[in-house]
């Protein structure tokens, strides 16, 4: 079932016992924390704006994001000095803080190096990938460049992490896939035209990607 509660759909006595409310739009980059927190049963409200109507210009969303822009996350399990909760926007940061506070993937021995990695991870998905991807001008250098590159790490169906499981491990999903692999997973959506036959294991990751129950409810089509 799926974990997310439409705003007027919510149950009040389940939404009071939420801490975590997930700003996001049809269609937008908050399908990647909203697929994060389905993905490890994560218990959040999904506040969809009216983007097309401008909804995310307008008050009260501009006071938790004065970029006006999704994804935004509502944490009021913590709060300032003044008891306001944590407002926090940048799908990155809301994928880290997730990791660290509710998906438990920096505890434990090694935690320290899996959040360095993970941080990694994160940034080079919203700060390299997306803009290969999306620049048009940056597409036909970059593209190819880092394909091939990820094309190798994700043989075998290996997850980001899996180097610090050992070389032969599969590993486990981790916030690192979420990130990369949410971006490898538009390719078919935004760029249908482009030619990723040279690059089976990272059309096997996205094969793999759309097959899972909890992206498909991230995504909203679930
Ligand atoms: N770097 C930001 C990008 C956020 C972003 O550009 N969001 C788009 C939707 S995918 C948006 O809100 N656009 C509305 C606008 O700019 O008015 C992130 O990763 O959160």
């Amino acid at each position: 079932m799926p974990l997310s509660l439409l705003g007027e759909d919510a149950n009040p006595l389940q939404a009071m016992a939420m801490t975590l409310s997930l700003y996001g739009g049809a269609r937008s980059r908050a399908s990647m924390p909203r697929w994060y927190m389905e993905e490890k049963g994560i218990p959040y409200q999904w506040v969809q704006l009216d983007m097309e109507a401008g909804e995310h210009r307008q008050q009260p969303f501009i006071n938790i994001n004065p970029f006006a822009k999704v994804p935004a996350l509502v944490d009021s399990a913590f709060s300032d000095s003044q008891g306001q909760p944590l407002n926090l926007f940048e799908s990155g940061a809301i994928l880290l803080h997730l990791a660290e506070h509710y998906g438990g993937e920096f505890q434990g021995p090694g935690g320290a190096q899996r959040r360095a990695l993970a941080s990694q991870w994160v940034l080079f998905a919203n700060a390299t990938l997306a803009i290969a991807l999306f620049v048009p001008t940056n597409r036909e250098k970059e593209f190819p460049r880092l394909m091939e590159v990820l094309d190798r790490l994700l043989a075998g169906g290996r997850s980001l992490l899996a180097p610090l499981a050992g070389p032969d491990a599969v590993g486990d999903w981790s916030v690192a896939d979420c990130a990369v692999n949410a971006y490898l997973a538009y390719l078919p959506i935004f760029f249908p035209q482009l030619d990723l036959s040279p690059y089976p294991n990272v059309q096997a990751t996205i094969s793999a990607t759309q097959a899972r129950p909890a992206y498909l409810r991230g995504m909203g089509l679930a």
